[in-house]
């Protein structure tokens, strides 16, 4: 795959109806606003910018089963996955700027149809496993992968049933092949469904005991043993401790340094097995503008990472 150094597809996905802060939005602008085209063409690939999805709002979509915005966010999801999944067949590989991280129904389902046995590392503060049931928030972005495990079909159904817009979505992961790396605020829903279904997991606790690079690599060999299987690599920025990324909608204290959360992407690259990569959860306004292209800049270094730049 990136071995082969030819086509990457890049496509906005300005989702913020996953959760209640405006600005997230305008993530995949400020992301692509630190020269992201031009460095990633640097490093000998020929981008084709897809440029930004719009998503159209449904009207009487308050709050239904649970989940808020259902509807609308059912209806992105479907054009998210028929999106990534052409952007993976057209190109082979897809960097998806979000967005909130609801976008990863989507972009793990599109690349599903493309990759069934395709492979999940999902590096975060949070484990976004919730159900509509176990959600406290009703917010979708610490759902998704709730919606795309097979395990966890009978838990979702109830929405899934009551709208729509949900009608296009089967379930397309196993537990086995989904592992996380940087959680540190973990709901109790979420913790009792990750040791039910024996989802593979390294806290900022491991992180700290072993170093980030054994945990990367235990994590890699728990999902992709024979280094064989496409990664799908979604990287939420608030998995970096809040002072490297500041302007996200849910910081939460003691993550990632830049250069582990650098050094994922690094190893990751190493594999030549990246297929699509989420950059999700820049938000630009919730601090000055100084915040925000922090924020952003750690984004698009840690994006370049992914696709092979090096120190030296
Ligand atoms: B993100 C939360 F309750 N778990 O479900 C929830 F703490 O995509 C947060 O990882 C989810 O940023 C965070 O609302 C979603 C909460
Ligand atoms: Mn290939
Ligand atoms: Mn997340
Ligand atoms: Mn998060």
């Amino acid at each position: 795959h990136l071995a082969e150094k030819d086509n990457i597809g890049i496509v906005g996905l300005p989702l913020n109806k996953g959760q209640p802060r405006e600005g997230v939005n305008a993530g995949p602008s400020i992301i692509r606003g630190q020269g992201l085209i031009n460095s990633v063409e640097a490093l000998g690939y020929h981008v084709k910018d897809y440029g930004d999805m719009k998503f159209s709002s449904l009207e009487f979509d308050t709050i239904g089963s649970g989940v808020k915005n259902p509807r609308t966010i059912g209806k992105a999801m479907g054009e998210i996955s028929t999106m990534v999944r052409g952007v993976v067949e057209g190109d082979g590989v897809c960097v998806a700027l979000g967005g909130d991280h609801s976008i990863a129904l989507g972009t793990i389902h599109g690349h599903m149809q493309v990759n069934n046995n395709a492979c999940v590392l999902w590096i975060d503060a949070h484990a976004d496993l919730n159900t509509p049931k176990t959600s406290p928030s009703g917010n979708f972005h610490g759902m998704p992968l709730s919606f795309i495990l097979r395990e966890l079909e009978g838990d979702v159904k109830q929405l899934k049933d009551a709208y729509e817009e949900w009608a296009w979505l089967k379930p397309c992961l196993s537990a086995k092949d989904i592992a996380y790396i940087g959680l540190r605020d973990v709901d109790a829903g979420e913790q009792y469904l990750m040791k039910k279904l024996g989802i593979k997991y390294f806290c900022m606790y491991e992180i700290d005991k072993y170093g980030i690079s054994y945990c990367l690599n235990q994590a890699l060999k728990a999902v992709n043993p024979q280094m064989d299987r496409p990664i799908h690599l979604s990287y939420d920025i608030d998995s970096l401790d809040p002072v490297y990324a500041v302007s996200t909608g849910t910081p939460v204290m003691g993550g990632l340094t830049f250069r582990e959360g650098c050094f994922i992407a690094e190893e990751i690259a190493a594999t030549n097995m990246l297929s699509v990569l989420d950059m999700v959860e820049v938000n630009p306004e919730l601090t000055d503008i100084a915040g925000g292209e922090l924020t952003a800049n750690c984004a698009s270094k840690i994006i370049l990472s992914c696709l092979g730049s090096r120190i030296v």
